[in-house]
């Protein structure tokens, strides 16, 4: 610590005392705060003579040496790991994640985008996602432009940001608007190493922590070998190529749609878990992230209080077997316990693939109860849900 020697005075000069400026500078020795003392702006040999008299006594902090973990920030700090418990990101403030958002963002009305970010914070979100992918923007700019209002509203900004894009030109324009410790999201194998490591060394730069998609040069990971292999490489590459510590390494295993009437599709959820099972236990510091919402049960939109459950469902399953940090509509979710036992026991056999006709059954289920036959199972789409961010 090396003070002025007060505030500048009304002719720019500073009028404290090296008797008071002393005093203070031992009062802060004695609380074990100081690491080096000294001064600066007013101070002169007398009142260095005066701090070194009064700090000579005690010996400097001694630093406190903080357990491994990831730590992000906004105006806040945000530490992830085994004290934090699950983190929910709010997923609202993604214009092709929401009708609503898209909507404000198309038409400039980023007065009440704003107030979406900060619904997602006042109703939990301890981070929130924010995704300007859409063909009709210019996403460089929505991106900057958002993120530089939402910078100024304390309420918001007090939690840390994930930049989400499949564009690194607009996560790195995101990542200039920064104050903190932000996450990306995301970056992947996708294009190659060459280009993998080169975004990550940036990503390293610019003080970010990093989602890898389990993605590579032949595609999307969706078996648990290949999610758990491309892991491996990641990390390894991010670790021992560019200078990243584990613990700055979120991994997201592909969170796919379930129960869309495809047989193939039975054994995502399963294999999500199974492929966060073995990834945590290779890579005990790295964590594990995903988009909830994707799960979608292709019953999308039809009842939200429903689909919400099942999102419980999966979600309960989903942090046991390692899952540390989600995107979800924070504040929607219902409580595991609370779920009727029911409809708990159908969304169990669907999650976890308990039986042949556990979409069926589920589907039965729901028509049988208040609100009938509201939900028909969407078969149309054979493809597992992407996500925006690969
Ligand atoms: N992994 C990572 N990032 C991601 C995803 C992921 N980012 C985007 C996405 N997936 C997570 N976010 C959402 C947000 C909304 C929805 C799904 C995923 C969603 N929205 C409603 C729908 O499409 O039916 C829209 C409702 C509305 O318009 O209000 O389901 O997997 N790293």
């Amino acid at each position: 610590m090396h003070p002025n020697a007060g505030l500048p005075n009304e002719f720019g000069e500073y009028d404290d005392t090296p008797g008071n400026m002393g005093r203070v500078m031992g009062q802060f020795a004695e609380a074990g705060l100081l690491n080096i003392a000294g001064g600066c702006c007013g101070t002169r040999p007398e009142h260095i003579r005066a701090i070194a008299a009064s700090v000579r006594r005690y010996s400097p902090r001694k630093p406190v040496s903080l357990p491994v973990r990831l730590r992000v920030s906004g105006l806040e700090p945000l530490t992830i790991g085994e004290e934090s418990g699950f983190v929910n990101v709010g997923e609202r403030t993604n214009v092709t994640g929401s009708a609503r958002f898209s909507k404000l963002v198309l038409n400039g009305d980023y007065e009440t985008a704003v107030e979406v970010a900060r619904q997602q914070v006042e109703s939990g979100a301890q981070m929130i996602d924010i995704n300007m992918d859409e063909g009709l923007l210019d996403s460089q700019a929505a991106m900057t432009r958002f993120l530089n209002l939402i910078a100024t509203e304390p309420s918001i900004a007090r939690v840390p940001f994930v930049i989400d894009s499949s564009k690194w030109s607009v996560i790195e324009a995101g990542l200039k608007c920064i104050q903190g410790k932000p996450v990306v999201n995301s970056i992947s194998l996708k294009e190659g190493e060459a280009e993998f490591l080169r975004q990550a060394k940036l990503c390293q730069r610019y003080g970010a922590a990093v989602i890898v998609m389990a993605f590579d040069e032949q595609g999307q990971a969706d078996t648990v070998e290949r999610r758990v292999a491309i892991a491996q490489r990641a990390c390894k590459l991010l670790i021992e190529q560019a200078g990243f510590v584990p613990q700055d390494i979120i991994i997201d295993p592909n969170i796919f749609a379930i129960a869309t009437g495809i047989d193939e599709h039975n054994d995502y959820a399963v294999q999500y878990f199974e492929a966060a099972r073995q990834i945590k236990a290779k890579s005990p510091r790295v964590r594990i992230s995903g988009g909830l919402s994707n799960v979608s049960f292709s019953f999308r939109g039809n009842n939200p209080v429903r689909e919400a459950k099942r999102y419980a469902v999966f979600l309960y399953h989903a942090i046991r077997a390692g899952l540390d940090m989600a995107i979800v509509n924070a504040g929607a979710l219902p409580i595991y316990d609370d779920i009727e036992p029911d409809l708990l026991e159908r969304v169990e056999d669907v999650v976890l693939n308990r039986r042949a006709d556990a979409t069926e059954r589920l589907l039965t289920f729901a028509s049988t109860v208040k609100g009938k036959a509201k939900e028909k199972p969407q078969n149309s789409s054979g493809a597992p849900a992407m996500s925006p961010s690969v």
